[in-house]
């Protein structure tokens, strides 16, 4: 990778859509090796929006610059980096007629070889917890030292893809997490991890909690209309905890996007329920152990077309999952 940077005159790096801290973190991370590891210049460009409040934190707290995909001038640059996706997924836009030149990543797709064939580097491991890790990783190689924010936001990648260090954890990650964390600002860190957080996120959970649906062992969250792929996201996260929970399925529409969330307990194959959920749908998932993600195009976004497809999905789940669809319990109002 630092030879093919060498032979670069400046790096254009993007992530997928709306991204997470992990593809923030392993996107500055790479930042930083094109930096200081083989002395070019680069830009990090994203589509879509930050849409946490703890991603809305880490982009303020550590500075981190980006620019919209749509307004960067793709001919200043004569390399491009795809951090944490992969050319050809579902939630990822990469500009017509762009060649990807680097790819980092850990998430599995059984479509991406094609894809990739045309890369002149690809570095995807699925064995490993974070793509944050897999930069900190070649940023240890190579012998760089990173500055204070860059640690940081790889440190915070790593937190948050792999639950704090809990959940699909590789050796690399654990090395990772070592070589970074004497350069972490813990200050900001904490800072990052619990920030205020906005009236219209209360109001989603609070939606979100009268439509849960609990089997033996499964939660069920069909949302109908919601406010964003993350919320979905962080709402699934949140049902895991529930007592008794071996598996959660999120979903809701965001435009015309139905994205769906999949987790599991430590050990348990979500990848393989979220690709049984959209058997026969038009759509995309990807995933790694206990978790995984994807969304469904849906073309006429009514209510009732919107209520069908959350049907089909939840048949299916519970197929796979092996649970009967007849012994539902809602939050607080008893049988359902
Ligand atoms: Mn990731």
């Amino acid at each position: 990778m630092r030879n093919l940077l060498r032979s670069r005159r400046r790096l254009l790096v993007l992530t997928h859509n709306n991204p997470d801290p992990d593809s923030l973190g392993g996107a500055v991370g790479l930042q930083e090796f094109a930096r200081k590891a083989a002395g070019i210049d680069s830009r990090l460009a994203i589509s879509g929006k930050i849409l946490r409040a703890e991603n809305q934190a880490m982009v303020r707290e550590l500075g981190l610059q980006m620019d919209r995909v749509a307004d960067v001038a793709l001919a200043d640059f004569d390399c491009v980096a795809l951090v944490d996706t992969q050319p050809g997924f579902g939630h990822t836009h990469v500009p017509a007629g762009l060649a990807v030149d680097i790819v980092l990543d850990h998430h599995v797709c059984p479509d991406a070889a094609d894809h990739l064939r045309a890369v002149p580097f690809v570095d995807v491991r699925s064995d490993v917890g974070a793509t944050s890790s897999l930069v900190a990783g070649h940023l240890l190689a190579a012998g760089v030292r990173p500055s204070a924010e860059v640690a940081t936001a790889l440190a915070y990648g790593i937190r948050t893809d792999t639950a704090d260090l809990s959940r699909n954890v590789s050796d690399l990650d654990l090395r990772a997490w070592d070589f970074l964390f004497p350069f972490v600002d813990r200050q900001r860190l904490v800072a990052i991890a619990s920030p205020r957080l906005p009236l219209a996120y209360f109001q989603t959970l609070k939606d979100a909690l009268t439509k849960v649906r609990l089997y033996d062992g499964l939660v069920l969250c069909s949302l109908g209309l919601t406010t964003s792929a993350e919320m979905v996201a962080e709402v699934a996260d949140l049902l895991l905890r529930l007592e008794g929970t071996k598996a959660v399925f999120c979903g809701g529409l965001v435009g015309n996007n139905y994205h769906v969330s999949v987790r599991t307990e430590i050990g348990g194959d979500a990848w393989r329920l979220i690709r049984a959920s959209m058997e026969g749908e038009a759509g995309t998932c990807g995933g790694h152990g206990s978790v995984a993600g994807g969304s469904v195009q849906v073309e006429v976004a009514d209510a009732r077309t919107l209520r069908r497809l959350e049907r089909r999905l939840e048949r299916n789940i519970l197929k796979a999952f092996g649970v009967s669809g007849a012994n539902a319990y809602a939050l607080g109002d008893g049988e359902d």
